[in-house]
């Protein structure tokens, strides 16, 4: 197991029905830790690089339009060992109706569409998108003091 950091963020939809505490605390209760945080309203262009790997399926445009103008989504980082693998355990399956309980979108969504919550789905993507992001200088660099208590 190594340090990892991945990027998560809350789909405007989240925001909108007050689920980013909700998301958050989940992350931060399970002993990652926050190195960047913030509310923004993504562009177009951003969103569309995003998804780049959507760009032939039929949705990509309508996902791209709902991702930068229905509001604001809450884009984070978080760091911690196998943080990308987990943080994919965590948000469940793409699809709402198949996520198990216990998963974001199996405790909070009902539709593929609305599905309140990404992560990055490995290594490579995880650094990508974070650099896509977020600027160096908006990530902190921490090492946790909690780490001899979540780590043997
Ligand atoms: O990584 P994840 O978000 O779980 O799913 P992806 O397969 O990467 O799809 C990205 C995004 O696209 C998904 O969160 C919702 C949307 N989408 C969709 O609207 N309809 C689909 N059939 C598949 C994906
Ligand atoms: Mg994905």
């Amino acid at each position: 197991t190594t340090f990892e950091r991945t990027l998560v963020f809350v789909k405007p939809e989240g925001v909108h029905r007050g689920l980013v505490s909700n998301i958050m605390g989940r992350w931060e209760r399970r002993g990652f830790t926050l190195v960047a945080c913030k509310l923004v309203k993504p562009s177009y262009e951003l969103v569309r690089q995003h998804y780049n790997y959507m760009s032939e399926r039929p949705f990509y445009d309508g996902l791209c339009e709902h991702m930068s103008e229905s509001g604001p989504v809450l884009a984070m980082v978080w760091q911690g060992r196998d943080v990308i693998k987990t943080s994919r355990l965590m948000i469940g399956a793409t699809n709402p109706l198949t996520a198990a309980p216990g998963t974001v979108r199996g405790d909070l969504a009902v539709h593929v569409g609305r599905n309140v919550v990404h992560a990055s789905d490995g290594v490579i993507g995880a650094a990508t998108e974070i650099q896509l992001w977020f600027r160096d200088e908006e990530i902190a660099q921490m090492d946790s003091a909690k780490n001899p208590w979540l780590y043997d």
